[in-house]
Protein backbone atom coordinates (compact mmCIF):
# COMPACT_ATOMS: atom_id res chain seq x y z
CA UNK A 1 0.00 0.00 0.00
CA UNK A 2 1.22 3.58 -1.01
CA UNK A 3 2.40 5.48 2.31
CA UNK A 4 -0.31 7.87 3.06
CA UNK A 5 0.32 11.85 3.01
CA UNK A 6 -1.34 13.20 6.19
CA UNK A 7 -0.17 11.03 9.22
CA UNK A 8 -3.00 9.86 11.28
CA UNK A 9 -1.42 9.89 14.77
CA UNK A 10 -2.88 7.70 17.90
CA UNK A 11 -5.21 10.56 19.03
CA UNK A 12 -6.28 14.20 18.34
CA UNK A 13 -7.72 15.99 20.94
CA UNK A 14 -11.10 17.24 20.25
CA UNK A 15 -11.52 21.32 20.84
CA UNK A 16 -14.85 23.60 21.98
CA UNK A 17 -16.22 25.73 19.37
CA UNK A 18 -13.80 28.61 18.81
CA UNK A 19 -16.53 30.96 19.05
CA UNK A 20 -17.76 30.23 22.45
CA UNK A 21 -14.39 30.25 23.42
CA UNK A 22 -13.89 33.82 22.60
CA UNK A 23 -16.80 34.71 23.99
CA UNK A 24 -15.83 33.31 27.42
CA UNK A 25 -12.04 34.62 26.73
CA UNK A 26 -13.85 37.93 26.64
CA UNK A 27 -15.72 37.73 29.68
CA UNK A 28 -12.36 36.57 31.55
CA UNK A 29 -10.22 40.06 29.91
CA UNK A 30 -12.82 41.98 30.76
CA UNK A 31 -13.21 40.86 34.54
CA UNK A 32 -9.76 40.44 35.11
CA UNK A 33 -9.88 37.54 37.16
CA UNK A 34 -7.49 34.73 35.97
CA UNK A 35 -6.90 31.55 38.19
CA UNK A 36 -7.65 30.86 42.37
CA UNK A 37 -11.21 29.10 42.09
CA UNK A 38 -12.88 31.88 40.25
CA UNK A 39 -16.17 31.92 38.90
CA UNK A 40 -15.52 29.43 36.21
CA UNK A 41 -13.67 27.27 38.13
CA UNK A 42 -16.40 26.46 40.63
CA UNK A 43 -19.09 26.47 37.99
CA UNK A 44 -16.86 23.48 36.04
CA UNK A 45 -16.90 21.87 39.20
CA UNK A 46 -19.97 21.95 39.94
CA UNK A 47 -21.61 20.99 36.27
CA UNK A 48 -18.74 18.37 36.71
CA UNK A 49 -19.94 16.25 39.26
CA UNK A 50 -22.78 16.55 38.14
CA UNK A 51 -22.11 15.36 34.98
CA UNK A 52 -19.79 12.80 36.56
CA UNK A 53 -22.77 11.28 38.79
CA UNK A 54 -20.25 12.14 41.67
CA UNK A 55 -20.31 14.08 45.11
CA UNK A 56 -16.80 16.20 45.31
CA UNK A 57 -14.82 17.17 42.20
CA UNK A 58 -11.50 19.12 43.14
CA UNK A 59 -9.68 20.75 39.89
CA UNK A 60 -6.08 20.30 39.40
CA UNK A 61 -3.87 21.88 36.56
CA UNK A 62 -3.00 18.18 35.81
CA UNK A 63 -3.45 14.53 36.41
CA UNK A 64 0.04 14.01 37.90
CA UNK A 65 -0.13 16.77 40.70
CA UNK A 66 -3.48 15.27 41.20
CA UNK A 67 -2.09 12.12 41.82
CA UNK A 68 0.55 13.54 44.33
CA UNK A 69 -1.61 15.43 46.11
CA UNK A 70 -3.86 12.47 46.33
CA UNK A 71 -1.47 10.56 48.11
CA UNK A 72 -0.75 13.18 50.48
CA UNK A 73 -4.78 13.97 51.47
CA UNK A 74 -4.09 10.04 53.00
CA UNK A 75 -1.29 10.82 54.13
CA UNK A 76 0.03 7.45 52.37
CA UNK A 77 3.53 6.60 53.43
CA UNK A 78 5.92 3.55 53.53
CA UNK A 79 4.54 0.70 50.61
CA UNK A 80 1.97 1.10 48.08
CA UNK A 81 1.01 -1.68 46.18
CA UNK A 82 0.47 -0.89 42.71
CA UNK A 83 0.82 -2.11 38.68
CA UNK A 84 3.85 -1.56 36.36
CA UNK A 85 1.35 -1.70 33.33
CA UNK A 86 0.33 2.17 33.41
CA UNK A 87 1.89 5.63 32.28
CA UNK A 88 5.06 6.42 33.93
CA UNK A 89 2.99 9.19 36.24
CA UNK A 90 1.69 6.47 38.21
CA UNK A 91 4.78 5.39 39.86
CA UNK A 92 6.72 9.02 39.83
CA UNK A 93 3.50 10.05 42.00
CA UNK A 94 4.54 7.42 44.51
CA UNK A 95 8.43 8.46 44.33
CA UNK A 96 7.65 12.01 44.95
CA UNK A 97 5.85 11.40 47.86
CA UNK A 98 8.64 9.03 49.16
CA UNK A 99 6.91 5.48 48.57
CA UNK A 100 8.48 2.67 48.09
CA UNK A 101 6.41 1.13 45.13
CA UNK A 102 5.46 -2.75 45.21
CA UNK A 103 4.67 -3.84 42.05
CA UNK A 104 1.88 -6.38 41.39
CA UNK A 105 1.49 -8.59 38.27
CA UNK A 106 -1.80 -7.88 35.74
CA UNK A 107 -4.71 -10.00 34.44
CA UNK A 108 -3.48 -11.48 31.39
CA UNK A 109 -6.87 -9.81 29.52
CA UNK A 110 -7.51 -6.43 30.23
CA UNK A 111 -4.22 -5.52 32.35
CA UNK A 112 -5.62 -4.29 35.20
CA UNK A 113 -4.04 -4.86 38.87
CA UNK A 114 -4.56 -9.17 39.28
CA UNK A 115 -6.08 -8.97 42.73
CA UNK A 116 -5.46 -12.39 43.35
CA UNK A 117 -1.64 -11.68 43.91
CA UNK A 118 -2.00 -8.51 46.13
CA UNK A 119 -2.43 -10.40 49.51
CA UNK A 120 0.86 -12.34 48.71
CA UNK A 121 2.52 -8.12 48.70
CA UNK A 122 1.15 -6.96 51.99
CA UNK A 123 3.29 -6.34 54.26
CA UNK A 124 3.23 -4.39 57.91
CA UNK A 125 4.72 -1.39 55.87
CA UNK A 126 1.53 -1.49 53.25
CA UNK A 127 -0.24 1.50 53.44
CA UNK A 128 -2.60 1.63 50.15
CA UNK A 129 -3.12 0.28 46.95
CA UNK A 130 -2.81 2.07 43.85
CA UNK A 131 -4.46 0.61 40.79
CA UNK A 132 -4.90 2.01 37.13
CA UNK A 133 -8.18 1.61 35.16
CA UNK A 134 -6.43 1.08 32.38
CA UNK A 135 -7.63 2.23 29.17
CA UNK A 136 -10.58 2.97 31.13
CA UNK A 137 -11.66 -0.77 31.41
CA UNK A 138 -12.45 -1.06 35.04
CA UNK A 139 -10.50 -2.94 37.90
CA UNK A 140 -12.59 -5.34 39.69
CA UNK A 141 -13.75 -2.44 42.57
CA UNK A 142 -15.58 -4.84 44.57
CA UNK A 143 -13.18 -7.62 44.80
CA UNK A 144 -10.14 -5.55 45.00
CA UNK A 145 -12.27 -3.60 48.38
CA UNK A 146 -12.72 -6.77 50.37
CA UNK A 147 -8.89 -7.11 50.77
CA UNK A 148 -8.65 -3.45 51.18
CA UNK A 149 -11.08 -3.50 54.29
CA UNK A 150 -10.06 -6.88 55.19
CA UNK A 151 -6.09 -5.46 55.54
CA UNK A 152 -7.29 -1.75 57.13
CA UNK A 153 -5.58 0.01 53.18
CA UNK A 154 -6.81 3.01 51.61
CA UNK A 155 -7.39 2.49 47.61
CA UNK A 156 -6.31 6.02 45.42
CA UNK A 157 -7.84 5.14 42.00
CA UNK A 158 -5.88 6.23 39.24
CA UNK A 159 -8.50 6.96 36.98
CA UNK A 160 -6.98 9.00 34.34
CA UNK A 161 -8.14 7.24 31.87
CA UNK A 162 -11.87 6.75 32.79
CA UNK A 163 -13.47 9.84 32.34
CA UNK A 164 -17.37 8.96 32.21
CA UNK A 165 -17.18 4.99 32.87
CA UNK A 166 -20.16 3.09 34.63
CA UNK A 167 -20.19 0.03 36.76
CA UNK A 168 -23.84 -1.01 36.44
CA UNK A 169 -24.90 2.88 36.25
CA UNK A 170 -22.64 3.52 39.07
CA UNK A 171 -19.53 6.08 38.37
CA UNK A 172 -16.44 4.10 38.56
CA UNK A 173 -15.22 7.42 40.55
CA UNK A 174 -17.62 6.35 43.25
CA UNK A 175 -15.02 3.36 44.31
CA UNK A 176 -12.47 3.76 46.80
CA UNK A 177 -10.85 6.57 48.85
CA UNK A 178 -10.22 8.81 45.80
CA UNK A 179 -9.72 8.63 42.17
CA UNK A 180 -7.88 11.17 39.73
CA UNK A 181 -8.68 11.63 36.36
CA UNK A 182 -6.66 13.31 33.74
CA UNK A 183 -7.60 16.10 31.65
CA UNK A 184 -4.86 15.77 29.11
CA UNK A 185 -4.89 17.29 25.52
CA UNK A 186 -4.50 13.13 24.74
CA UNK A 187 -7.40 12.29 26.79
CA UNK A 188 -11.37 11.32 26.15
CA UNK A 189 -11.75 14.89 28.14
CA UNK A 190 -8.96 17.34 27.62
CA UNK A 191 -8.53 21.18 29.11
CA UNK A 192 -5.54 20.97 27.58
CA UNK A 193 -3.61 20.25 30.68
CA UNK A 194 -5.43 19.06 33.63
CA UNK A 195 -6.73 17.15 36.09
CA UNK A 196 -9.33 16.61 39.00
CA UNK A 197 -9.63 14.48 42.50
CA UNK A 198 -12.59 12.72 43.01
CA UNK A 199 -13.77 12.60 46.65
CA UNK A 200 -16.95 11.19 48.62
CA UNK A 201 -17.51 14.25 51.46
CA UNK A 202 -16.86 17.66 52.49
CA UNK A 203 -14.62 17.42 54.97
CA UNK A 204 -11.82 15.01 52.57
CA UNK A 205 -12.91 18.18 49.46
CA UNK A 206 -11.57 21.08 52.37
CA UNK A 207 -8.16 19.12 52.42
CA UNK A 208 -7.69 18.54 48.98
CA UNK A 209 -8.58 22.25 48.20
CA UNK A 210 -6.40 23.64 50.80
CA UNK A 211 -3.53 21.19 49.63
CA UNK A 212 -3.74 22.56 46.05
CA UNK A 213 -3.67 25.86 47.46
CA UNK A 214 0.39 26.09 49.32
CA UNK A 215 -2.51 24.51 52.44
CA UNK A 216 -4.21 28.18 52.97
CA UNK A 217 -7.30 27.96 54.73
CA UNK A 218 -7.66 31.69 54.60
CA UNK A 219 -5.73 34.93 53.79
CA UNK A 220 -3.30 34.19 56.60
CA UNK A 221 -3.85 30.79 57.82
CA UNK A 222 -1.75 27.68 56.24
CA UNK A 223 -3.11 24.32 57.73
CA UNK A 224 -0.79 22.10 55.76
CA UNK A 225 2.39 22.23 53.43
CA UNK A 226 0.20 22.45 50.14
CA UNK A 227 1.67 22.87 46.80
CA UNK A 228 0.12 24.59 43.61
CA UNK A 229 -1.62 22.34 41.70
CA UNK A 230 -4.71 24.59 40.91
CA UNK A 231 -6.60 24.70 37.39
CA UNK A 232 -6.80 28.70 36.11
CA UNK A 233 -10.01 30.49 34.47
CA UNK A 234 -9.21 29.58 31.03
CA UNK A 235 -8.95 25.68 31.57
CA UNK A 236 -12.24 26.02 32.94
CA UNK A 237 -14.08 27.46 31.11
CA UNK A 238 -12.48 25.52 27.79
CA UNK A 239 -13.79 22.66 30.27
CA UNK A 240 -17.35 24.05 30.79
CA UNK A 241 -17.59 24.07 26.84
CA UNK A 242 -16.71 20.32 26.27
CA UNK A 243 -19.45 19.20 29.11
CA UNK A 244 -21.48 19.82 25.72
CA UNK A 245 -20.14 17.74 23.63
CA UNK A 246 -18.40 15.06 25.39
CA UNK A 247 -21.60 12.61 24.98
CA UNK A 248 -21.53 12.77 21.97
CA UNK A 249 -17.43 12.26 21.23
CA UNK A 250 -17.78 9.14 23.65
CA UNK A 251 -20.59 7.81 21.15
CA UNK A 252 -18.46 8.53 18.00
CA UNK A 253 -15.31 6.93 19.88
CA UNK A 254 -17.63 3.52 20.51
CA UNK A 255 -18.75 3.82 16.53
CA UNK A 256 -14.99 3.63 15.64
CA UNK A 257 -13.85 0.83 18.25
CA UNK A 258 -16.87 -1.15 16.88
CA UNK A 259 -15.76 -0.61 13.34
CA UNK A 260 -12.20 -2.08 14.17
CA UNK A 261 -13.93 -4.82 15.93
CA UNK A 262 -15.62 -5.94 13.30
CA UNK A 263 -12.85 -5.53 11.03
CA UNK A 264 -10.36 -7.31 12.89
CA UNK A 265 -13.20 -10.50 14.05
CA UNK A 266 -11.00 -13.41 12.50
CA UNK A 267 -7.92 -11.91 11.84
CA UNK A 268 -5.74 -14.55 13.02
CA UNK A 269 -3.35 -13.49 15.33
CA UNK A 270 -4.92 -10.25 16.31
CA UNK A 271 -7.05 -9.35 18.92
CA UNK A 272 -9.44 -7.04 20.67
CA UNK A 273 -10.74 -6.41 24.07
CA UNK A 274 -14.08 -7.17 24.64
CA UNK A 275 -16.40 -5.17 26.32
CA UNK A 276 -17.41 -5.85 29.84
CA UNK A 277 -20.82 -6.80 30.70
CA UNK A 278 -22.53 -3.85 32.95
CA UNK A 279 -19.97 -1.52 31.80
CA UNK A 280 -20.44 2.23 29.94
CA UNK A 281 -17.19 2.12 28.42
CA UNK A 282 -15.35 5.28 27.33
CA UNK A 283 -13.20 3.99 24.58
CA UNK A 284 -10.68 6.27 25.26
CA UNK A 285 -7.92 3.79 23.91
CA UNK A 286 -7.93 1.03 21.28
CA UNK A 287 -5.18 -1.58 22.19
CA UNK A 288 -4.80 -4.77 20.08
CA UNK A 289 -2.76 -7.45 20.98
CA UNK A 290 -0.14 -8.88 18.27
CA UNK A 291 -0.10 -12.79 18.99
CA UNK A 292 2.91 -14.66 18.06
CA UNK A 293 0.12 -16.47 15.31
CA UNK A 294 0.59 -13.52 13.32
CA UNK A 295 2.35 -12.96 10.50
CA UNK A 296 4.39 -10.01 11.69
CA UNK A 297 6.17 -9.46 15.13
CA UNK A 298 4.46 -6.58 17.36
CA UNK A 299 7.52 -4.31 16.39
CA UNK A 300 7.57 -5.04 12.83
CA UNK A 301 3.95 -4.25 12.62
CA UNK A 302 4.13 -0.88 14.81
CA UNK A 303 7.14 -0.06 12.39
CA UNK A 304 5.00 -0.99 9.06
CA UNK A 305 2.38 1.59 10.41
CA UNK A 306 4.66 4.20 10.76
CA UNK A 307 6.36 3.60 7.37
CA UNK A 308 3.05 4.43 6.40
CA UNK A 309 2.57 7.32 8.34
CA UNK A 310 0.17 5.35 11.05
CA UNK A 311 1.42 6.38 14.54
CA UNK A 312 0.35 3.86 16.72
CA UNK A 313 1.97 3.64 20.11
CA UNK A 314 2.69 1.21 22.39
CA UNK A 315 1.12 1.74 25.58
CA UNK A 316 2.27 0.54 28.12
CA UNK A 317 5.89 -0.44 26.49
CA UNK A 318 8.63 -0.42 28.01
CA UNK A 319 7.32 -1.34 31.89
CA UNK A 320 7.70 1.13 34.65
CA UNK A 321 9.36 -1.98 36.63
CA UNK A 322 12.09 -2.11 33.77
CA UNK A 323 13.15 1.73 33.75
CA UNK A 324 16.07 2.48 35.95
CA UNK A 325 14.68 4.61 38.54
CA UNK A 326 12.34 1.22 39.71
CA UNK A 327 14.42 -1.63 37.91
CA UNK A 328 16.26 -2.10 41.44
CA UNK A 329 13.11 -2.91 43.31
CA UNK A 330 13.02 -6.41 44.91
CA UNK A 331 9.52 -6.35 43.65
CA UNK A 332 10.52 -5.55 40.12
CA UNK A 333 11.65 -8.89 38.75
CA UNK A 334 10.23 -9.69 35.60
CA UNK A 335 9.76 -13.33 37.13
CA UNK A 336 6.73 -12.13 39.17
CA UNK A 337 5.20 -9.89 36.78
CA UNK A 338 4.88 -12.35 33.96
CA UNK A 339 1.68 -10.82 32.34
CA UNK A 340 2.12 -7.65 32.05
CA UNK A 341 5.83 -8.71 30.41
CA UNK A 342 3.90 -10.60 28.06
CA UNK A 343 0.80 -7.85 27.37
CA UNK A 344 3.67 -5.15 26.78
CA UNK A 345 5.18 -6.85 24.09
CA UNK A 346 1.94 -7.48 22.36
CA UNK A 347 0.24 -4.41 22.96
CA UNK A 348 -0.43 -1.66 20.02
CA UNK A 349 -2.80 1.22 21.01
CA UNK A 350 -4.69 2.02 17.57
CA UNK A 351 -5.56 5.84 16.95
CA UNK A 352 -8.77 6.45 17.37
CA UNK A 353 -10.87 10.05 18.42
CA UNK A 354 -13.55 11.15 17.29
CA UNK A 355 -12.72 12.95 14.08
CA UNK A 356 -11.12 9.54 12.69
CA UNK A 357 -12.66 9.55 9.09
CA UNK A 358 -14.21 6.75 7.16
CA UNK A 359 -11.53 6.39 4.97
CA UNK A 360 -8.73 6.73 7.48
CA UNK A 361 -9.98 3.66 9.36
CA UNK A 362 -9.91 1.34 6.63
CA UNK A 363 -6.28 2.54 5.53
CA UNK A 364 -5.31 1.51 9.07
CA UNK A 365 -7.21 -2.00 9.04
CA UNK A 366 -6.11 -3.02 5.76
CA UNK A 367 -2.42 -2.66 6.79
CA UNK A 368 -3.15 -4.87 9.46
CA UNK A 369 -5.26 -7.18 7.68
CA UNK A 370 -2.93 -7.10 4.83
CA UNK A 371 -5.91 -6.98 2.27
N1 LIG B 1 -1.91 8.18 35.04
C1 LIG B 1 -2.11 7.59 33.85
C2 LIG B 1 -2.60 6.19 33.82
C3 LIG B 1 -1.88 8.30 32.68
O1 LIG B 1 -2.07 7.71 31.47
C4 LIG B 1 -1.45 9.64 32.75
C5 LIG B 1 -1.17 10.39 31.53
C6 LIG B 1 -1.28 10.22 34.02
C7 LIG B 1 -1.52 9.46 35.15
C8 LIG B 1 -0.83 11.63 34.21
O2 LIG B 1 -1.79 12.57 33.77
P1 LIG B 1 -1.28 14.03 33.27
O3 LIG B 1 -0.34 14.59 34.31
O4 LIG B 1 -0.64 13.87 31.93
O5 LIG B 1 -2.57 14.82 33.21
C9 LIG B 1 0.60 11.06 26.81
C10 LIG B 1 0.13 12.15 27.75
O6 LIG B 1 1.06 13.22 27.84
C11 LIG B 1 -0.21 11.68 29.11
O7 LIG B 1 -1.10 12.62 29.66
C12 LIG B 1 -0.90 10.32 29.10
N2 LIG B 1 -1.12 9.80 30.41
C13 LIG B 1 -0.10 9.32 28.29
C14 LIG B 1 -0.75 7.97 28.23
O8 LIG B 1 0.01 9.81 26.97
P2 LIG B 1 2.81 10.83 25.45
O9 LIG B 1 4.24 11.00 25.83
O10 LIG B 1 2.41 9.61 24.74
O11 LIG B 1 2.27 12.13 24.67
P3 LIG B 1 2.60 12.65 23.21
O12 LIG B 1 3.00 14.07 23.32
O13 LIG B 1 3.51 11.71 22.52
O14 LIG B 1 1.18 12.63 22.50
C15 LIG B 1 0.57 11.45 21.99
C16 LIG B 1 -0.08 11.75 20.66
O15 LIG B 1 -1.15 12.66 20.85
C17 LIG B 1 0.84 12.39 19.66
O16 LIG B 1 1.20 11.45 18.70
C18 LIG B 1 0.00 13.44 18.95
C19 LIG B 1 -1.22 13.60 19.79
N3 LIG B 1 -1.31 14.96 20.34
C20 LIG B 1 -0.67 15.24 21.50
C21 LIG B 1 -0.75 16.49 22.04
C22 LIG B 1 -0.02 16.82 23.32
C23 LIG B 1 -2.06 15.91 19.67
O17 LIG B 1 -2.62 15.65 18.60
N4 LIG B 1 -2.17 17.17 20.22
C24 LIG B 1 -1.55 17.50 21.39
O18 LIG B 1 -1.69 18.63 21.88
O19 LIG B 1 1.99 10.95 26.82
Amino acid sequence: MEKREKPILVTQPTMPDLGEFVEKLEDIWENKWLTNNGKYHQEFEDKLAKHLGVKYVSLFSNGTLALITALQTLRISGEVITTPYTFVATTHALHWNGITPVFCDIDPVYGNLDIDKIESLITPKTTAIVPVHVYGNPVEVEKLERIADTYGLKIIYDAAHAFGVEINGQSVLNYGDLSILSFHATKTFNTIEGGAIICHDEGTKKRIDFLKNFGFADETTVVAPGINAKMNELQSAYGLLQLNTIDKQIQQRKDIAYKYKEKFKGVEGISCLKDIEGVKHNYAYFPIYVNSDYTLSRDELYEKLKDHNVYGRRYFYPLISDFPTYKGLPSANRNNLQNAVKIADKVICLPIYPNLSEEEISYIVKLITNE
